[in-house]
């Protein structure tokens, strides 16, 4: 048997003839084609392809970060990833890659290939905004939080998930990245020289380290319902309605989140804030770029996720599991929290991909001279949404402030 503990182009093959789940997925005695895609920072990934036309992605973890070996990393998180998946198939088939398979031994998922979908943050920079892909994923967090949430699983049910779902090693990376790191001096921090003085202003201001703090804490001892836990543009493949040049011309629109390996039991406001905070560092590139409308009408996407969101989460809350005492007040109670939580943590996941390890080619891309305004636009913007958000229960007029901040 050959060595599958670090898949290669040449065991592809091998390995895809050893996993039985997979004999009606693909042919692996006529494999046509396998390459190696993987561009994020942790996971090798295959799109393999039969002489049938037939395909699969399969997706390994590493025991190190991809960018930095010396990085350990446990493993375990394609577990993490495998539970994900299938509860949010459950929950949203619609809204995620099929999974065929979860080889525990070697650490390897086999999940559906979406080749003819693109990924989100890539479509944004080139300047194409898919504006259906906010409501799809509004509808997705909300469909799969509340199943996975007491509202839509029994208790003991959902005490299981969270033990299932434990994700310690992958929490802590949020934990640090996104809450600490940034607010301290740290060797993973690197910003433009230009903006060493944003950055010290962001630091020196107590109102924003205790709001990150608090923040941090939620994060950390909130046990709603399982999130994907990392779910920014990056990590979400959109196609319009009519497919992609090359495609099945009569495709319909489609969205998937995937990549959810930094997925557990948490707090529901972190996914609709990851997304947010994205579509922050996209209106920001746009501005930057002299591209006014496109900004504008990027933030318009917070909005309409939030309203997808809601709208999708009255619409199930006839089906909560206890309305002896969950009634009315207590959703809008619920809501009002999710989105509370949903904007301090864009707030933070935006300032943690200016400032911190992991930063987000919308920014980076840019020439020097447009990214030091982008950069400081978005740190601005940050700030004030974490600061300004208490009470204000439209997020299309935050979001409104944002532009109004990035522009300032
Ligand atoms: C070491 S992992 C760095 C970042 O990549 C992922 O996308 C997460 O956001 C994580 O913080
Ligand atoms: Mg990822």
């Amino acid at each position: 048997m050959p060595d599958f503990s670090q898949l290669t182009a040449d065991t592809v093959a091998a390995y895809l003839a050893s996993r039985r789940a997979l004999a009606g997925v693909v042919d692996a005695a006529r494999i046509a084609s396998v390459r190696e895609v993987g561009d994020g920072n942790l996971n090798l990934v295959f799109i393999v392809e039969d002489a049938g036309g037939a395909s699969v992605v399969l997706k390994q973890s590493l025991p190190h970060v991809r960018t930095d070996p010396s990085w350990p990393m446990t493993r375990e998180r394609s577990a993490r990833e495998a539970t994900v998946l299938e509860a949010h198939q459950r929950a949203d088939a619609e809204h995620v890659p099929a999974l065929y398979d979860f080889d525990h031994e070697h650490f390897v998922l086999a999940i559906e290939n979406l080749s003819d979908h693109r990924v989100w943050r890539n479509e944004l920079n080139a300047g194409r905004v898919h504006e259906y892909a906010a409501d799809a994923i509004g509808r997705y967090v909300a469909r799969t939080a509340f199943a996975t949430s007491p509202l839509g699983l029994d208790p003991l049910e959902h005490k299981a998930l969270v033990t299932r779902a434990v994700n310690p090693e992958l929490a802590q990376i949020t934990e640090d990245l996104v809450f600490t790191e940034p607010y301290i001096e740290h060797p993973h921090n690197a910003v433009l020289p230009a903006n060493d003085p944003d950055v010290a202003a962001l630091r020196a201001d107590r109102a924003l380290r205790r709001e990150m703090g608090l923040a941090k804490f939620r994060f950390m001892t909130t046990a709603q319902s399982l999130i994907h836990g990392d779910l920014h543009t990056g990590s979400v493949f959109v196609r319009p309605a009519g497919g992609f040049e090359g495609g099945v011309p009569d495709a319909r629109a489609s969205v998937r989140a995937f990549d959810s390996e930094f997925g557990f039991v948490g707090p529901t406001g972190f996914d609709l804030g990851a997304l947010w905070a994205n579509l922050i560092l996209a209106a920001a590139r746009a501005e930057a770029l002299g591209e006014p409308d496109r900004a504008e009408l990027v933030l318009t996407l917070p909005g309409r996720l939030w309203a997808a969101f809601e709208h999708e989460y009255r619409a199930l809350w006839p089906e909560r599991l206890d309305p002896r005492v969950w009634g009315d007040e207590v959703l809008e109670q619920l809501l009002a929290g999710i989105r509370d939580d949903a904007a301090v943590f864009a707030a933070a996941k935006a300032i943690r991909r200016i400032v911190g390890f992991a930063k987000a080619s919308d920014i980076e891309t840019l020439p020097a001279a447009e990214r030091e305004g982008a950069a400081r636009g978005v740190l601005r913007a940050g700030r004030s949404l974490a600061l300004t958000r208490h009470g204000i229960a439209d997020v299309e007029a935050l979001a409104a402030e944002t532009l109004a901040t990035l522009r300032a």
